[in-house]
């Protein structure tokens, strides 16, 4: 396959004005007539006269041009297009094709989830329903007539506002759905079931009414409240910080079970994998509630950032992806904890992002070239994109920022625009120069800072030098210095310091004088503050205010001081994470845990004492404490190193857990009795950060060598009214290596699956927390569930809940290395990649991250994993997984 380049783009050479569609739904096949009035592109740069239509998959029945159907000799067909020649500037053309969506288990194009219709579209599925130029800048105006069984298919959706139904010969009716606005082939959406909708309505802040349905299975009914006022409050929340009001009169969303991704923002009907839609307290973690408000918010907002302004072609996906992550982030942000929300979104970019910008897949936030499109819906795309989107705020300030967004959609409703058009409209409303920003958007890679600082205390001076790298990629080895925003404080015996920087008076509209953003543009630069009259301890990058890595060396004092008093959150955390870091890098040096050095000794316990001081302070939000005492994970530790030690690093985690649980016990016991076990399930920030500390506690008490804590976590398993501390509890269960807990872990296992088998959302649960069990024979346990009854290898979620996880939340497992299990977790994954490689491509791709990731590790591993990728390699490959393979091995 042939990768498609970005300096390749040119416009349509026919614009499609309206597109009419009919689908008539039967059993064994679907016929589709699309009735196209097309007209020559006046933008289009040669008075070109052919047109290409993308169709894959497709039977054709019949093309007719202006009524008169053509014969085989007048169009060109192949695999992936038909293409017409010598065509008028105005014309219609009326194409009737016949599709199986009953056998398609690609999930893209139409396809039927258990006994239900659905679409997805975007990228390039629409070309699985019809010849059509399925382009983002091809946008049209639609209107859907489907027909089907009415008993059962009682429910006919499509885009836009529902204009006429009514019954037909046979037992069957139909449905016509009309879409006002223009929008590209990938915003269609056709849903036919029976299902049944909870209703509710919005009023937008200029007076329209406007119905909200959650369409699910009627088992699924009572789990749509939290999504429902999820929605509300995005509407709500895009109405006051962007300005931004909803557009036809009903906004739908349904439920699909099989389903490749989280959600799609179909024009006014969002297609939602249950896992995104469904919640209630029995059944789902606080983690899955925050999904499920996310994922709401993420597919509303897209309404303006990707339907009605949409992206020019696909190298521009990170213009509405990026963008809407970063709204929906600050939603979550608004809605619950600032400082938490940050830390976990930065957890994610650090670990699994940078991960990706520093592994064969890299690629930029705006790519030059890809083979499969589907590729690219990567957390560079899509995390880091956001980023860039905070960055701009962050440059610009609240309010120019506000002006920008509203100028970038006034000025291109109804357009497929590119990146460059958003920071335009940026750099239009605040007068700044963002050339050099756009190099974020072109250059992929995580740039590098090291800092380094100087106090002179003749002169009152302090200054911090920076100096700016980014390694090389696989597309742009020779990188420009980058236009980084980093904020920046001073701390001092007495808590923050003012701010005078030298020959840059601070602009006091703008900062609160302790915190200021130092914006670097140059390869090396060095900003001098005045008037300092103690040497200061820095407190940079405050917010994470640009995805880099940062280094600095700061003293262990400096460290404990940055936790215990930063008037920055996100730093606070950062410093207990920077702390348990080094412990963490002492001890995987130590020949032996048994033994441990004097230095390595001292090392545990300042963290311990600082650990201590964080659980003392009743100033912080529990979940500050939570995630405090959390020690960075195996991924992110693995994703510091040069080289992965899997084993060192899962050792020393283990290890220095205990440590901790054994030290700082009284006040684990304390924080667990003082919860009150019986308070009602909340899913609001208070809630979720109580149970998320108490459950911290129990995690640490389940590591004490005392088995009255393991009978504590089964009877908070057997107790538990909610999710989260039912499985918080038989995690430990299931991870603790003693014959109580194992017979405990055992039981609760059975009870679990008996009570919940008729809830697969809770049963992809059930699989998840075996998967990730770190003890030994996981991945004969994982073959064994493969073969359970619940067990459905063509569904997604229940791939991802088993394989997934395994793969890539287990990396002890995984990457096993002893005599009877080496490289046995390297073949299980290639088996299933060049399985799955048949029946749902880009789920094939997805799945083959971790071996993608073969150049971190050891000499052994590197072949095995290796060899394995040779060995998908050889076989007849989708473009998906072609792709990930050949790059993987370049
Ligand atoms: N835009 C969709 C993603 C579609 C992925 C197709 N392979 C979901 C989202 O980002 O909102
Ligand atoms: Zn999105």
């Amino acid at each position: 396959p042939q990768p498609i380049l970005l300096a390749n783009y040119t416009v349509p050479s026919y614009l499609v004005l309206k597109t009419d569609l009919t689908f008539d739904l039967h059993d064994d096949q679907t016929r589709v007539t699309a009735l196209l009035t097309l007209q020559r592109n006046p933008q289009a740069v040669t008075d070109v006269d052919s047109l290409v239509l993308h169709g894959s998959e497709l039977e054709l029945e019949s093309i007719a041009l202006d009524d008169r159907v053509l014969t085989a000799a007048e169009y060109q067909v192949d695999g992936e297009s038909l293409t017409l020649t010598g065509l008028p500037s105005q014309l219609t053309l009326r194409i009737v094709t016949r599709i199986k969506p009953h056998l398609n288990t690609s999930l893209e194009g139409l396809y039927q989830s258990r006994g239900l219709y659905c679409t997805q579209c975007e990228a390039e599925g629409f070309r699985k329903i019809t010849y059509y130029p399925d382009r983002p800048d091809v946008m049209s105006e639609f209107t859907t007539r489907i027909t089907a069984d009415r008993q059962r298919y009682p429910v006919l959706l499509s885009n836009g506002n529902l204009v006429e139904q009514g019954e037909l010969d046979g037992g069957r009716h139909f449905a016509v759905w009309h879409d006002p606005f223009k929008k590209p082939a990938y915003l269609f959406a056709l849903v036919a079931g029976d299902l049944s909708f909870i209703e509710n309505h919005f009023v937008t802040r200029s007076g329209r009414d406007v119905t909200l349905r959650i369409y699910v299975e009627a088992k699924d009914l009572d789990k749509c409240d939290h999504a429902m006022d999820s929605l509300k409050n995005s509407m709500h929340w895009d109405e006051e910080v962007y300005g931004r009001e909803y557009d036809l009169d009903i906004f739908m969303i349904v439920a699909v079970d099989d389903f490749n991704m989280g959600a799609m923002e179909n024009k006014g009907l969002n297609i939602f994998n249950t896992s995104c839609v469904l919640a209630k307290p029995e059944t789902t973690t606080d983690v899955g509630f925050q999904r499920v408000e996310a994922v709401v918010a993420h597919e509303y907002f897209h309404n303006w950032s990707g339907n009605r302004v949409t992206c020019r072609d696909w190298f521009q996906l990170s213009l509405k992806e990026g963008f809407t992550v970063y709204r929906d982030a600050e939603f979550s942000a608004d809605m619950g904890s600032r400082t938490v929300k940050r830390i976990e979104d930065v957890a994610l970019l650090r670990t699994l992002q940078f991960a990706e910008d520093g592994g064969p897949m890299a690629h930029a936030v705006r790519p030059a070239s890809y083979i499969e499109i589907s590729n690219f819906y990567t957390l560079t795309i899509y995390e880091k994109g956001a980023e860039l989107v905070r960055m701009l705020a962050t440059l610009l300030g609240p309010e120019k920022f506000r002006e920008g967004s509203d100028l970038y959609f006034d000025r291109h409703d109804g357009q497929a625009v590119t990146t460059d058009d958003f920071v335009q409209a940026m750099a239009d409303v605040s007068g700044r120069d963002l050339g050099q920003f756009k190099r974020w958007y072109s250059q992929a890679g995580t740039p590098r800072i090291e800092v380094s600082d100087h106090y002179d205390e003749d002169a009152l001076e302090y200054s911090l030098t920076f100096r700016q790298s980014c390694p090389p990629t696989p597309e742009n080895t020779n990188k420009q210095p980058f236009h980084i925003p980093v904020k920046t404080g001073l701390l001092g015996t007495a808590g923050d310091l003012p701010l005078r920087l030298k020959d840059h008076p601070v602009d006091t509209e703008t900062s609160d004088n302790t915190s200021i953003v130092l914006e670097l543009t140059e390869a090396e630069q060095t900003f001098v503050f005045q008037q300092v009259h103690e040497k200061p301890v820095p407190s940079v990058l405050r917010g994470f205010s640009a995805p880099v890595k940062l280094h600095y060396s700061w003293q262990r004092e400096d460290l404990i001081t940055l936790m215990s008093r930063d008037s920055d959150g996100f730093n606070r955390w950062e410093a207990s994470q920077q702390l348990a870091l080094r412990v963490l890098h002492d001890l995987m040096q130590e020949a032996s845990l048994a033994t441990v050095s004097a230095a390595t000794e001292e090392a545990i316990a300042a963290l311990i004492d600082a650990l201590q001081s964080v659980v003392q302070d009743e100033t912080l939000d529990p979940a500050m404490v939570a995630y405090m005492l959390t020690l960075p994970t195996e991924a992110y530790i693995s994703e510091l190193a040069t080289v992965i030690d899997v084993d060192a690093i899962h050792q020393a985690r283990q290890y220095l857990q205990g440590r901790i649980a054994h030290a700082l016990k009284s006040a684990f016991v304390s924080i667990y009795q003082r919860y009150d076990h019986q308070q009602a399930y909340r899913a609001d920030a208070r809630g979720i950060a109580d149970r998320s500390l108490k459950n911290t506690a129990l995690h640490y008490l389940s590591l004490l060598d005392d088995e009255s804590w393991i009978e504590t976590c089964y009877e908070q398993y057997r107790a538990a009214s909610n999710m989260t501390d039912a499985m918080a509890a038989l995690t430990r269960l299931v991870n603790t290596d003693n014959p109580l807990a194992a017979t405990l872990a055992e039981n609760a296992l059975d009870n679990f699956y008996q009570r919940w088998q008729q809830e697969p959302l809770v049963v992809n649960q059930w699989f998840s927390v075996q998967a990730g069990c770190n003890l030994p024979d996981t991945l004969a346990q994982v073959k064994k569930l493969q073969k359970h009854p619940a067990f459905d290898s063509r569904n997604p979620n229940k791939i991802r809940a088993l394989i997934g996880v395994f793969c890539n939340n287990n990396a002890v497992n995984f990457h096993r290395l002893d005599e009877q299990q080496q490289g046995q977790g390297y073949r299980f994954l290639a088996d299933e990649i060049i399985r799955l490689n048949k029946q749902n491509p880009q789920i094939a791709a997805r799945l083959l991250t971790p071996l993608t990731k073969w150049r971190k590790y050891d000499e052994t591993r590197q072949q095995l994993m290796k060899a394995e990728l040779q060995r998908i390699l050889q076989e007849e490959l989708s473009r998906d997984v072609y792709e990930v393979v050949s790059k993987s091995l370049a």
